[in-house]
């Protein structure tokens, strides 16, 4: 039986969906939610794993009359097998888009990338030293070469374990050596992720969820690494930046350019353009006064982090945001973009442009974005969007008036600068701060928006709940949205919800308790500061010893199930605000949930609403920081050196 169709106050929280949407139900207007109402029920094979297709003699299902497939595959094979390949689908992704971003700068590095250039040359050098290039006295192109092509051999090599977990605290990276799960080459990952889950062949749940972990460590600490390393290089490494984020922030009287997916070169490219005065006096023939860039999802954050141009929103807000009638374009690339995107924007003048050629929609434009000309190509397109001002109906046009401000771009370099200065920048406050218990411990909240529960409502009800019983908060993708919108990643109003402890920390080092790290393959930087914390010392010496947690409230993408498993097989517990598809066998269930934490010293947890999510962190971190004797009130003082050794000790 179909559920009841949902209000739109039962969708979203946030004044500016909820206005649009609502124009959009009266009008009858298909949306991602109205769609989700019509999936519903979800079929409970698919929710819990148990349907298979992998060959033609199903598709089976398994019911306890029928409790294998035709092949003899039992219900822990099957979902053991989905799980693996929906790992597969989200390490492609990232790595597929680190892949690019090498390919980028291995151009650049010979002059073949047009206007792509290494804009920051410490990142590069930097890289450069942790891959064992040599780099002093040797020209940037050079090195950037030599690292291209260093990053370039972690996708393609066959039996060497990837040079990026060196990265990793050597505890961490032994971990893995016992349990055997160190990834070879990236696409080596992903092919016998393929390979194992044909039919006939891995049949161990146990054998198939060791590889989950195997190629989401190739993720994680292989091609999201690479991925957000090279950006750092390409477009420069975030420090914050001040902006604006939610529908509001499109313009009444300006063009509005908004681009949508996770690749960062032609939304940087398209930054640059959107203030070029040739551009600007363009838009000013047409009648308008200026150009607004805005962004969707993690292409938002990765040129909001770097050039603070404002969100217009995550996800959930794809659709919405045409459907204020004001956007002259929609820019897609890869990921997270809905194929319902034209359909939506035929009622309205929106031109939606792909612009990558892996990555087409029925009823879009398609313009193959060419790197060499990247600039030109960047100019053109919005050039393009100028003249369809013109076939803006004012009559349909509605711009929710709410945004709010926001501080984004906290790098692990600018984390580092924040808490220690630009001569002594370093973790040690935050780790003193960990230890004397002003803070807690720290939660990378993550991942992205889902039709299936209200827009937001769990993400920002635990990030207020977190902040005020002292827990730093760092996030990325779609999560660290939320809190934009909400007006929470600004210090001011933070600080204000904080607990007196993080409050303290957060005014003496003058940094707000929510932090946006970036995108979603910016998950490594969260990895980045854990390691940096470890290696800060006086907190453990490995990853699963820091009173850290991850969290993952409103995941949908097959992404978020690859962070999940890297954050996990790094050490670190994750809670998820809806299970995975596995729930089909209770094998499976136990060995992610449970069995894991002997592995890895972390396991998934499940806590469908906020304030069993913030018990169950609460839970976590004290365990942590009882098992390193730090649970405990103490004298809250600055650590000489001879504390902090005698801490060390
Ligand atoms: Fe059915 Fe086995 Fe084929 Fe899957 S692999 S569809 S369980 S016969
Ligand atoms: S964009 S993967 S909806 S976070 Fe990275 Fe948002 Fe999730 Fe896409």
């Amino acid at each position: 039986m179909a559920k009841e169709k949902k209000k739109p106050a039962d969708r979203v929280t946030d004044a500016a969906s909820l206005e649009v949407l609502t124009r959009a139900d009266e009008a009858g207007v298909s949306t991602v939610f109205s769609r989700a109402d019509a999936q519903s029920p979800h079929c409970t094979f698919g929710t819990q794993g148990l349907c298979c297709r992998l060959c033609h003699m199903g598709p089976c299902r398994i019911t306890p009359k029928a409790p294998l497939g035709v092949c003899g595959a039992d219900a822990d094979t099957i979902v053991a097998r989905n799980f693996l390949r929906e790992v597969a689908g989200g390490a492609a992704a990232h790595c597929d888009h680190g892949r690019r971003l090498v390919l980028l700068l291995r151009d650049a590095a010979q002059g073949k990338a047009g206007s792509y250039v290494i804009k920051d040359e410490r990142a590069l050098r930097r890289a450069a030293r942790e891959y064992d290039i040599e780099e002093e006295g040797r020209d940037a192109p050079a090195v950037a070469l030599d690292l291209a092509n260093r990053f370039l051999t972690e996708f393609t090599s066959q039996e060497q374990a990837l040079a990026t977990l060196r990265l990793a605290p050597v505890t961490r990276q032994n971990v893995w050596d016992a349990h055997d799960i160190k990834p070879a080459g990236i696409d080596r990952m992903v092919v016998e992720c393929l390979h194992r889950t044909h039919m006939g062949v891995d049949h161990d749940y146990r054998n198939l969820l060791m590889h989950a972990f195997r190629t989401a460590l190739a993720d994680g600490w292989g091609g999201s690494r690479v991925a957000t390393i090279v950006s750092d290089i390409l477009f420069g490494t975030p420090s914050p930046v001040r902006s604006s984020a939610n529908l509001g922030v499109l313009g009444a009287d300006t063009v509005n350019v908004v681009v949508h997916g996770h690749e960062p070169a032609l939304s940087e490219m398209l930054a640059v353009a959107s203030s070029d005065p040739e551009v600007l006096d363009y838009a000013k023939a047409a009648g308008a006064s200026g150009v607004t860039l805005a962004g969707i999802c993690c292409t938002a954050n990765e040129i909001l982090v770097r050039h603070g141009i404002p969100v217009a929103g995550n996800f959930l807000q794809q659709e919405l945001a045409i459907l204020t009638g004001a956007v002259e374009m929609m820019i897609t690339d890869v990921q997270c973009c809905m194929p319902s995107l034209p359909e939506v924007a035929a009622a309205y003048h929106t031109q939606v442009v792909s612009t990558s050629d892996i990555a087409r929609t029925i009823g879009a434009e398609h313009a193959t974005f060419d790197d060499e000309h990247a600039l030109e190509s960047a100019k053109a397109l919005l050039r393009k969007a100028i003249d369809n001002y013109a076939r803006r109906d004012r009559r349909k046009m509605a711009i929710p008036d709410h945004q709010r401000p926001l501080v984004a771009g906290f790098s692990v370099d600018a984390i580092k600068y924040m808490l220690g200065g630009r001569f002594r920048a370093s973790f040690r406050p935050l780790n003193d701060a960990i230890m004397q218990g002003r803070i807690k411990g720290v939660v990378g909240i993550v991942g992205c928006s889902n039709p299936n529960s209200k827009l937001e409502e769990y993400t920002n009800a635990l990030t207020e709940e977190l902040i005020a019983r002292n827990v730093l908060v760092v996030k990325t993708g779609c999560a660290a949205i939320a809190s934009a919108k909400e007006g929470r990643l600004t210090p001011e109003a933070a600080l204000a919800q904080a607990g007196a402890g993080l409050k303290e920390v957060c005014e003496a080092v003058g940094m707000p308790p929510v932090l946006h790290m970036g995108s979603c393959v910016d998950n490594s930087r969260i990895l980045e500061a854990a390691t940096e914390v470890v290696a800060e010392g006086g907190l453990g010496d490995d990853l699963s010893a820091v009173p850290a947690v991850g969290v993952a409230p409103e995941w949908m993408s097959e992404k978020a199930v690859t962070i999940g498993c890297y954050f996990v097989a790094s050490g670190i517990d994750v809670i998820l605000g809806h299970p995975f598809h596995i729930e089909g066998s209770e094998k499976v269930v136990k060995f992610l949930n449970e069995e894991t934490a002997g592995l890895f010293g972390a396991s998934f947890h499940v806590a469908e609403d906020s304030q069993k999510a913030a018990d169950t962190i609460m839970r976590l971190l004290d365990a942590r920081r009882e098992k390193l004797g730090i649970n405990r009130a103490q004298e809250r003082k600055m650590l000489d050196m001879k504390d902090r050794r005698a801490l060390e000790v």
